[in-house]
């Protein structure tokens, strides 16, 4: 008799990794026939990944314009540091760091994204041009963020976090990981389609790394289908998923002596998390260094098309033609 194992909640089986339809982009973000790259500016002194590096609006700015110019989709920019034990900086700190930013990107014709916990700093970044607001709180750090994204009518990253960057370690207990994880973003989706916000427009994010021990974020990553669906058998969310950088690769990729690898040299894992993502079927991959990555999105939608049903299809590659010998 066959086994249910590999059924998923819309009655198709599973095939490995192109198992499921990637749902399109919402409206007003870019929508391509692969999963999308989002170019990440730090415009802080002290991110994890980062820091330093681009802290300064014109700096921030020609590398906004460099990720762009390399394949980047979006270009995320925050202007504070969620990193573990990060403590939290002053809002008008924040919308220093990132206003002027943000214009120099959007008048140049960049789809931008805010990356803030804050109501007040989405909005001065809305009106300064941005058009999607990445919340790492998912609405929870900050009670008027949903209404402020709801009047707004703009794309919504909600992820999954359970409490503020400087104790969030303590609070990576998990007994089923995905199960919880898909339960606790059931809750914030409910809750901010409740204060207004358009269920079309909402991102999910597993937050990994965000109260997350290395196997959690695994979990995470080979379960990206059960977070698009929320583990049920509702319609599917984008899944936006980032693993630039973080400390897992880092520990993955440990010295035999034990010494965690930096996390400049966890940029090849990154795009080969980004491959196995985006044939599992992710919207957006973040991440800090874009050309490999933009070739890892492309070669992961050829694997989807030649695995999905009829297969063979050609990935959306400018240039490429049906039948091309190789
Ligand atoms: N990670 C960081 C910051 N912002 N936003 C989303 N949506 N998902 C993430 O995983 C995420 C994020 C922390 O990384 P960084 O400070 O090294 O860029």
């Amino acid at each position: 008799m066959r086994s249910d194992a590999g059924a998923h909640a819309d009655g198709t089986e599973g095939r490995g990794l192109a198992a499921q339809p990637r749902p399109p982009s919402p409206a007003g973000l870019p929508d391509q026939d692969r999963c999308l790259v989002m170019g990440v500016v730090n415009v802080t002194p002290d991110s994890f990944s980062d820091g330093g590096e681009w802290f300064g609006t014109d700096a921030a700015i020609s590398r906004g314009l460099e990720l762009a110019a390399q394949g980047a989709d979006i270009v995320d920019v925050g202007g504070e540091s969620t990193r573990p034990g990060a403590q939290r900086i002053a809002a008008d700190e924040e919308l220093r760091r990132v206003g002027p930013v943000i214009a120099g990107l959007a008048q140049a014709g960049i789809p931008v994204s805010v990356d803030t916990m804050r109501a007040e700093v989405a909005g001065y970044a809305l009106q300064a041009g941005a058009r999607l607001v990445n919340d790492v709180s998912g609405g929870l750090a900050d009670p008027h963020m949903s209404r402020l994204v709801a009047a707004a009518g703009v794309p919504y990253v909600v992820m999954h976090w359970r409490g503020q960057s400087h104790d969030m370690d303590r609070r990576a207990v998990y007994a089923d990981v995905v199960a919880e994880v898909c339960r606790e973003l059931r809750k914030r989706v409910d809750a901010v389609i409740a204060e207004g916000v358009d269920p079309a427009l909402i991102v999910l994010d597993p937050g990994l790394g965000f109260a997350k021990l290395p196997e959690h974020n695994w979990s995470l990553l080979t379960a990206l289908d059960r977070v698009s669906r929320l583990d049920g058998a509702g319609p599917a969310f984008p899944v936006l998923v980032g693993a630039s950088r973080k400390r897992f690769l880092g520990r993955l990729l440990a010295a035999p002596d034990g010494t965690v690898r930096p996390f400049s040299g966890s940029d090849d894992a990154t795009v080969a998390v980004t491959a196995l993502a985006a044939a599992g079927g992710a919207w957006c991959a973040r991440v800090h260094q874009v050309p490999a990555n933009a070739d890892a999105v492309r070669v992961a939608e050829a694997w989807r098309g030649a695995a999905s049903p009829g297969g063979q299809r050609e990935a959306a590659v400018p240039g490429s033609a049906s039948g091309t010998p190789r």
